[in-house]
């Protein structure tokens, strides 16, 4: 064996002990990263969980004094309940009265003296409303 076969020799092993090492090394953080994703820290969920656009968005109790709340926001598609605790028929009517025309969707038809009925909203906007047996009794709501 001559000199020049020693050092190439000795290059090999040192090339052979340095990728040992690299490949130890990455193998150990590859293991690291594992175990981290295995235990995760808790997070708190950052999205809300998406808006359901259904079911009852406002309930509105209609006496003496008229509709409670007079003013509500619902999601459109969304149902406003009304409640009629008076001892007269009311009619949940959208404006203008009589024609009743801004969004027919609105309209209720009678309300018996202590029932309730549901209607229920897709057109976004801001729409008056009022008992059409006694059009003073008013109020709004918008739909988003
Ligand atoms: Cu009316």
């Amino acid at each position: 064996m001559n000199k020049t076969t020693k050092v190439i020799i000795a290059i090999v092993i040192v090339a052979i002990i340095a990728l040992g090492a690299w490949a130890f090394m990455a193998m150990r953080q590859s293991t690291d990263q594992n175990k981290s994703s295995e235990n995760p820290t808790p997070q708190t969920e950052t999205t809300p969980p998406a808006e359901k656009e259904s079911g009852i968005g406002a309930v509105v109790v209609y006496n003496e004094d008229g509709f409670s709340p007079g003013i509500f926001t619902v999601k459109s598609g969304q149902t406003i309940k009304i409640l009629n605790e008076t001892d007269e028929t009311i009619e949940f009517a959208s404006d203008p009265h009589p024609t009743h025309t801004i969004n027919p969707e609105m309209n209720s038809g009678d309300i018996a003296a202590g029932g309730t009925k549901e209607v229920t909203v897709t057109r976004k906007g801001e729409w008056g409303f009022h008992n059409h047996f006694n059009p003073s009794k008013r109020g709004t709501v918008t739909v988003e």
